[in-house]
């Protein structure tokens, strides 16, 4: 008896497939500017020396590995609210804020995914045009529908705000606008903080509740800026979720290190939040990574790490910056009757370049040069040595 032949078979994950399709390429020129990765001006992903320094820490205390509580590490968790809000901030210090460290950023996505299906079980999700592809088959594979607002503007390079707020007011009440809190995947566009200022009276208007999403802190303009807008919509009052992450700041990604925070009216309703969240890990995962919170409870907390941890997301901010600009430099003197603004006013690891699906192809197959079919690249995968090159292939494609 076959049980499985009737299968759909898997297309792949646009992302990561192309990340695997770029290790198997043999050519020794090629350059990997795909997957949302940060690589130093060698090429190497880096390991900081403060997550060596903590695990050193770990070694040395060689300390038993019990399971985590459910909603993971007490030390993790109040160092995620005192990085995202502020230790002062009067949400954290009057406890209406529900955090569990969860399996990377994505884990905390999908677990608040599930409890929104559950406790909230009307509404449907709205999220960018476009938006890093796995939000939609998060929510979906949650059995929530899942919509767009405009976002883009392909014309400028820039935001369609005007476009933008128009469909948000017009949101069934309590529908999830989901919204990346800085450095948007894909096209590195955001909202500033007018924009925001703008976008939280429509939310409380329509009583529509936010799901931010938060990946990429520091690689905008700095830990604390990037989490302007974290701070601005707990400020409000607004009830929302937060799903961060510490995979591209702290260069951990296979560690899965990464939380979920859901912002609430008052200390009650955080402890119901919190112990509903509890039960969704409970039928999922069971509970978090130990390691992972070892490692982002001692760099955050520990305050020698902690400062060779911000110098070293400055590091990498500051090189992805000058990579924007070399690019943009050599770009505009190859092709001076185009624009190439948009590289230094889009922040964060990517860049949306608006070359079509064939030019990409073309980037590929003649240039050995790798970026996701939309035309996003990841400007982190640039160095000194390979910034050139890339801006001559763009070139010849364009
Ligand atoms: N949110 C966004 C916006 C995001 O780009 C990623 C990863 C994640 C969440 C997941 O992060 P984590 O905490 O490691 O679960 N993005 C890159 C890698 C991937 O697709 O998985 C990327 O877009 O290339």
């Amino acid at each position: 008896m076959t049980v499985f032949a009737h299968l759909e078979p898997y297309a792949g994950d646009p992302i990561l497939s192309l990340n695997d399709a770029f290790q198997k390429d043999p050519r020794p020129g090629k350059i990997n500017l795909s997957i949302g990765i940060y690589f130093d001006d060698a090429g190497r992903m880096p390991v900081l020396q403060c997550v060596r320094d903590a695990e050193a820490q770990m070694l040395a205390e060689s300390a038993a590995k019990p399971y985590l509580p459910i909603a993971g590490s007490e030390p993790m968790r109040r160092a995620v609210q005192a990085l995202l809000f502020g230790a002062g901030h009067e949400a954290v210090t009057g406890g209406r804020i529900a955090t569990l460290q969860t399996i990377g950023s994505s884990g905390g996505l999908k677990v608040g995914a599930d409890f929104i299906k559950r406790w909230l079980p009307g509404s449907a999700v709205w999220v960018s045009d476009p938006t890093w592809d796995n939000h939609r088959a998060m929510f979906e594979g949650a059995g929530i529908p899942v919509h767009t607002y405009p976002y883009y503007d392909a014309s400028t390079g820039g935001l369609a705000f005007g476009r933008m707020l128009e469909v948000v007011s017009s949101l069934p009440p309590r529908s999830i606008v989901l919204l990346h809190a800085c450095c948007h995947n894909p096209t590195g566009v955001d909202l500033d903080a007018g924009q925001w200022q703008q976008l939280i009276p429509v939310l409380r208007q329509r009583e529509l509740i936010g799901y931010l999403d938060l990946a990429y802190q520091g690689y905008g303009d700095g830990i604390a800026e990037d989490a302007a807008a974290v701070r601005q919509m707990a400020s409000s009052g607004l009830p929302f979720f937060i799903a961060n992450s510490f995979s591209k700041s702290m260069s951990v990604y296979g560690e899965r290190a990464g939380a979920l925070s859901v912002v609430c009216a008052d200390r009650a309703e955080a402890e119901l939040v919190l112990g509903q969240l509890q039960a969704t890990v409970r039928r999922n995962y069971s509970s978090p990574a130990i390691h992972a919170a070892g490692i982002v409870s001692r760099v955050l907390g520990d305050p020698a790490l902690r400062a060779m941890w911000e110098a070293d997301v400055t590091a990498m901010r500051e090189r992805i910056l000058a990579m924007r600009r070399q690019l943009h430099g050599v770009l505009s003197a190859r092709r001076p009757e185009r624009d190439f603004g948009y590289f230094l006013t889009q922040r964060g690891m990517f860049s949306y370049t608006g070359l079509s699906g064939a030019q990409v192809d073309r980037l590929r197959e003649e240039f050995g040069v790798y970026l996701v079919r939309s035309g996003r690249m990841c400007v982190a995968g640039l160095n000194s040595g390979n910034v050139e090159r890339t801006a001559q292939a763009m070139a010849a494609v364009l």
